[in-house]
């Protein structure tokens, strides 16, 4: 009966990168009929969130989670609003109970966003319910993630197991900092990671080997459950079905182009360059001559990006690379993008979800990691011939004095 067939219930946190692997995976679960419904929490930081929710299949379940607000005032004002929303959803766990008890459905087990793991796991397991962990980097910020409470964060390098090196350089920028809103959760996060009945990655075999099997054997935690490669998580939809030909100015742009002639140029959801890097980088694709397709981003949050694009590439840019170039501020179907015909390259921040799009694709990757987990995944990249990576490129602190960029430029401190 339907009543004893698996229900599977998602539970996602703030951010694009984290939203559309779970719903990879929920869509990979269901059409294996396996029920599963994602639990929402709202309001989205982004607009692209509750877009993405909204156009979901009536075979993926929506159960809205309305967050406690958090008295902004116990946290610094510069605080990422992807993190604060992660801490509005971990202070909300003992909610959950409650908000299942109403939907009469049992749920067979959980799969909750690694960023929520210290406070949904004791709730689901005084509930009864398993519960699995999904990471939406790689297995390699994984072993970096887990390691985290047993290191010594001001070692040069990290060698974990013996099997990967990892800089001290490449260590998330918020990690540095002990009060970072980041840290404190990672730091609980990772604590309680052996509570979990398995963890599942987006990642595969050919791609992590040793990783993989070092997390398996013991070598990197002991405790830990299984870790399980589930990637690459199919893409959503009929990419061919959902997307006909010329449905979007970027799409019909790029039916226009040469075959395997384009460069697609992106810093994912929430990286914003601020206008002086912007300049800079506009001036380097000009300079190339490529042809590109540049998806710019000065705000962290969507809602945010308004006014023209002009304002940010400067005045003339648009018509000195018309024909050879476009640049679009809106959200593009980036899985479409890196499947057409046109696009060879991907000059990307190293997100996990476009590095493994762009595996998936065959699309090679010009890495330019920004921050968080990137420099780890930029590595990969390299080593596994995914791409290149001119990793003596440092991060750039964040906040940055108006100017900066160009100071730097010229060499002036
Ligand atoms: Br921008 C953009 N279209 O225009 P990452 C992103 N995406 O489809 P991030 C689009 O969002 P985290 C756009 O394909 C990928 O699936 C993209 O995730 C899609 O980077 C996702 O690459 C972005 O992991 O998230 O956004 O920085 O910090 O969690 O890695």
């Amino acid at each position: 009966s339907a009543a004893s067939l698996p229900h599977i219930l998602l539970i996602p946190s703030a951010g694009m990168g984290h939203l559309v692997p779970f719903v990879r995976l929920a869509t990979a679960l269901s059409v294996r009929r396996i029920a599963v419904s994602i639990l929402a929490a709202r309001p989205t930081v982004s607009a692209a969130e509750s877009h993405l929710l909204s156009s979901l299949p009536s075979s993926i379940p929506i159960l809205d989670f309305p967050l406690a607000p958090l008295d902004p005032s116990h946290f610094p004002p510069s605080s990422d609003p992807f993190y604060l929303h992660y801490e509005a959803l971990r202070r909300s766990a003992h909610l959950l109970p409650p908000l299942l008890s109403v939907t009469g459905t049992s749920f067979s087990a959980l799969i909750i966003d690694v960023s929520i793991t210290s406070t949904f796991l004791p709730v689901a397991s005084a509930a009864n319910i398993p519960c699995l962990l999904l990471f939406t980097s790689s297995a390699s910020m994984f072993a970096l993630y887990s390691s985290i409470p047993s290191l010594s964060l001001s070692s040069p390098d990290f060698n974990i197991a013996g099997i990967l090196k990892i800089p001290n350089s490449s260590l998330p920028p918020p990690l540095r900092d002990p009060t970072n809103l980041f840290t404190t959760q990672l730091v609980d996060n990772s604590r309680a990671l052996p509570l979990a009945q398995g963890i599942l990655i987006n990642t595969f075999p050919a791609l992590e080997t040793e990783v993989l099997i070092a997390f398996n054997s013991g070598q990197i935690v002991p405790s830990l459950p299984p870790v399980i490669a589930v990637g690459p998580l199919p893409l959503l939809g009929n990419l061919a079905e959902n997307h006909p030909p010329g449905a979007s100015q970027a799409m019909r742009w790029l039916d226009e182009q040469p075959e395997r002639s384009v460069m697609y140029v992106s810093f994912g959801s929430r990286t914003a360059l601020p206008t002086e890097q912007i300049r800079e980088l506009g001036a380097g694709l000009e300079m190339s001559g490529c042809r590109f397709l540049w998806v710019v981003k000065s705000t962290k949050v969507d809602r945010e990006e308004t006014g023209e694009i002009e304002e940010l590439v400067g005045k003339g840019y648009l018509a000195r690379v018309e024909g050879r170039g476009l640049v679009v501020r809106e959200w593009v179907e980036q899985m479409v993008v890196l499947s057409h015909r046109a696009v060879a390259g991907f000059l990307s921040h190293c997100g996990w979800n476009s590095v493994m799009e762009a595996v998936a694709a065959g699309v090679t990757v010009l890495a330019w990691p920004r921050t968080a987990d990137q420099r780890v995944n930029a590595a990969l990249v390299a080593r596994r011939g995914v791409g290149i990576w001119p990793d003596h490129w440092v991060w750039e602190a964040e906040p940055r004095r108006k100017g900066w960029w160009r100071r730097r430029r010229l060499g002036i401190r």
